[in-house]
């Protein structure tokens, strides 16, 4: 009896048209003999392992799936524990209801951070979980040691209670530094610095200074810096609500004036100067901070801008704090103090301050500064 045509393709063939004919099985089962029936029940064989082969790994891969799925949900309920602790149980918050008296956020969207706009409670534990640790800057040069002990005492009180905060005094008298009980997790180290006669070359020389500790000490041991002035103390809380990338705090004499009164450098000359149309707000040169890398950026430019202005002859109109005013108008601060954050003794409170934080006294110009 003349075969039935065989309908199955040769392997070379299926290679070739990379299909492989529906009806195939059928065909082997009931036509084939011979070598090319050997060769085909082989490949079943050999296809049957392989299917094998994939359902276990593929089983393999799904209990893998499962248990790592289980255990990150482990893990999620390990964080609402601890998100669930009695320290972050605080009023709801509103977002209708608020403070209407003052703005909170700048036109770039950073948070402007008056007192009522946080929960203490609340924003410390969050960076207390991510252990930060604080650096602060203060320079006493010349008689301005006698501001140290005011200074020191009442940073002990208020500034970043119960975290790492490491001080570093800057001054031209180490043996006149006061003795000042320091709580366990804070340190104070003392640098010595040359003095000057001039208080201008004091003052502006605190950029320069400033990034050789960030560059030498700090970018290793340190997560944030505040570089604060000396003739100053502390009357509230000053904490990790003022924690951010680049930290400026509003000068408590120009907050509510337009463009026109704030005391820019106005020469064009100078590598501070701002035009007419320029400039968001006036911030103070006595407190400013933020990340080290972003202060790190900060001190090398306007240290930079100031000894440029220099070597031509120009001084600007108020030292390194007009540098500190150009370069937060070009790099916008990524939070914004309210002058709770550096008010000056000699002003009248104002009714929106409800807490001052820190403070300039009220000091003699001529009987302190080496020179008028
Ligand atoms: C403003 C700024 C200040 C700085 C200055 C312009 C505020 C509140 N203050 O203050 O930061 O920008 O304008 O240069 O924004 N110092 C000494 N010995 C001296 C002179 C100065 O240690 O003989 C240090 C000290 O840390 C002092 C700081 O430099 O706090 C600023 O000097 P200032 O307080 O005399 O400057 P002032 O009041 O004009």
């Amino acid at each position: 009896m003349q075969r039935e045509p065989v309908v199955v393709q040769s392997q070379r063939a299926r290679a070739r048209s990379g299909t492989r004919p529906a009806h195939l099985h059928f065909l082997v089962d009931d036509q084939l003999t011979g070598p090319e029936l050997r060769g085909w029940l082989g490949m079943e064989r050999v296809t049957r392992k392989a299917v094998a082969v994939i359902l276990l790994a593929g089983l393999l891969l799904g209990v893998l799936h499962y248990y790592t799925l289980s255990n990150r949900t482990e893990s999620l309920g390990e964080e609402t524990k601890i998100s669930a602790d009695s320290s972050l149980r605080y009023k709801q918050p509103s977002v209708v209801h608020g403070r209407t008296d003052v703005v909170s956020v700048t036109p770039w969207l950073a948070p402007v951070v008056w007192e009522g706009t946080f929960y203490p409670v609340l924003i410390d534990s969050i960076y207390q979980r991510q252990n930060v640790s604080i650096a602060a800057t203060v320079f006493a040069v010349g008689k301005y040691v006698q501001f140290l002990k005011n200074f020191l005492e009442t940073a002990e009180q208020f500034f970043f209670v119960g975290f790492d905060v490491h001080v570093y005094v800057f001054t031209d008298q180490p043996d006149a530094i006061p003795d000042v009980r320091i709580a366990d997790g804070r340190q104070l180290t003392v640098r010595s610095v040359p003095s000057s006669n001039r208080w201008q070359e004091i003052s502006a020389r605190r950029m320069e200074l400033i990034q050789a500790l960030i560059e030498e000490t700090l970018l290793a041991h340190a997560d944030y810096i505040f570089c604060l002035d000396v003739d100053s103390k502390f009357h509230g809380r000053w904490g990790a609500e003022s924690l951010s990338g680049l930290v400026a705090v509003l000068h408590p004499g120009y907050y509510e004036d337009g463009r026109s009164r704030l005391p820019y450098e106005r020469r064009p000359q100078s590598r501070a100067y701002m035009a007419p149309e320029d400039g968001d707000f006036y911030y103070c040169g006595g407190a400013f901070g933020g990340s080290v890398q972003e202060v790190l950026l900060l001190t090398q430019t306007c240290r930079h801008n100031f000894e440029a202005d220099a070597r031509e002859g120009i001084e600007a109109a108020w030292q390194e704090e007009s540098h500190l005013n150009k370069y937060m108008w070009i790099h916008k601060p990524t939070k914004v103090l309210s002058p709770e954050y550096l008010w000056q003794d000699f002003h009248p409170r104002d009714p929106k301050m409800h807490i001052i934080r820190f403070s300039g006294v009220v000091k003699n110009y001529a009987d302190i500064r080496p020179n008028v």
